[in-house]
């Protein structure tokens, strides 16, 4: 079983993540991992955090020349603002300076501080804050590697930012080539125009807004995750990743809650034989029963604008109770091309978890040998 935890502050130190249960004897590329990471640092509307911050990680073991030992895998990503933070968040000593008393309405802060007895609410926000999230990016990126040697890949994009929706053909051969040169991460130009003048509409009212992002996973073969058990459901799994990442607050495979409103005949996937089983049509999402069905998966994240306001919500003193303005922590007015990515980095991870559960071994040679035999044998049936 893959499984993988993050320790790290905002403005601590470093991000560290370990990563358990990868398999023996795979290439593994520092720059591929280093390049999601830029990806994640991206998007129009991210706040000033982000240029100071140049994200790269660094494996501290079970890697060695590059191959995959079977152990542990650690890593670190340096935190460059940490030096202005030094004496407000040693770990030996600290100053108190910052403290936080007005909880943000939306934020972990008010609740967190209730439930862990903290009376600076800063020691919530520096973990709760979405800065952890590219610690998951390096997971994320490093297990995903696991899965290229048999063809499984996976893209993420922005649907939509506030109303503003993209509706460029997902299709397209260049479609997420574009969105990688979108600073909106959407693939058709003109509503990408729009989205970043919504954000900037947003960002001057000092407030902050959301959005839908969706991520593919291409190369799925049919079966992973299991209908017999209910903690064994693949797409479970997945709701349970995209909901665990800050901000989320919606999650739907497929047609999703569209399949709601219509009639049986409209939404499943009617099922042909042309060299193998197929559909036409993909509402599914690529999960029936809790199981790959062998189409692309599809998973949206619905992410609610970031808590933290320019122009403040009103809010409690947690001192003296009287009424106040909520606390203003630098910020993002938009996040949500940077949620695509992580999304689309915890997707990657739980179907990567899925693939070895399935064809589980301790080294590559083995799980190759269980995958082709797998892959044979369903061919025939
Ligand atoms: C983030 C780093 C943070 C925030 C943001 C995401 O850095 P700082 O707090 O120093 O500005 O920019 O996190 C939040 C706003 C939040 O509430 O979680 C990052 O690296 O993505």
């Amino acid at each position: 079983m893959l499984r993988y935890f993050t320790a790290g502050e905002t403005h601590g130190k470093c991000l560290t993540v370990i990563i358990d249960g990868v398999p023996a004897g795979f290439e593994i590329s520092l720059e591929r991992i280093n390049e999601e990471l830029a990806e994640r640092q991206k998007g129009y509307g991210r706040g000033g955090r982000m240029l100071i911050e140049k994200d790269k990680a660094e494996i501290l073991s079970g890697i060695r020349g590059g191959v995959t030992l079977g152990g542990p895998i650690a890593m670190r990503i340096e935190n460059r603002d940490w030096k202005n933070w030094e004496e407000i968040m040693g770990t030996e000593e600290s100053n108190g300076e910052k403290r936080v008393e007005f909880p943000r309405p939306g934020h972990a802060d008010l609740t967190g501080g209730m439930k862990y007895d903290h009376r600076d609410l800063r020691n919530v926000l520096e973990r709760a804050s979405a800065r952890e999230t590219a610690a998951r990016v390096a997971a994320g990126a490093l297990v995903r590697q696991l899965v290229q040697p048999f063809g499984i890949e996976f893209r993420s994009r922005v649907v939509s930012i506030g109303d503003i929706s993209d509706r460029a053909d997902v299709n397209a051969p260049d479609f997420y080539d574009r969105v990688r040169n979108s600073p909106v991460r959407f693939g058709d130009e003109k509503a990408a125009e729009a989205a970043m003048r919504y954000i900037d509409k947003v960002k001057a009212a000092g407030e902050s807004c959301g959005g839908v992002v969706e991520v593919t996973a291409y190369g799925v073969p049919a079966g992973l995750g299991s209908y017999v058990q209910y903690d064994r459901k693949l797409d479970a799994k997945l709701a349970f990743a995209a909901m665990s990442v800050q901000a989320i607050k919606g999650v739907e495979i497929g047609m999703g809650f569209e399949a709601a409103e219509l009639s049986g005949s409209k939404v499943h996937d009617e099922i042909f034989y042309k060299d193998g089983y197929v559909r036409d049509t993909n509402h599914a999402g690529g999960i029936e029963g809790g199981m790959s069905n062998g189409e692309p998966i599809i998973l949206r994240a619905a992410m609610k604008p970031i808590p933290t306001q320019y122009n403040p919500l009103r809010t409690v003193s947690i001192d003296d109770k009287r009424p106040h303005a909520a606390s203003v922590e630098r910020s993002d007015a938009c996040a949500v091309p940077a949620c695509a990515v992580v999304i689309e980095a915890v997707t990657a991870f739980e179907i990567v978890n899925a693939f070895l559960e399935k064809f589980g071994g301790d080294c590559l040679a083995d799980i190759e040998a269980s995958y082709k035999s797998y892959m044979n044998r369903i061919k025939e049936f």
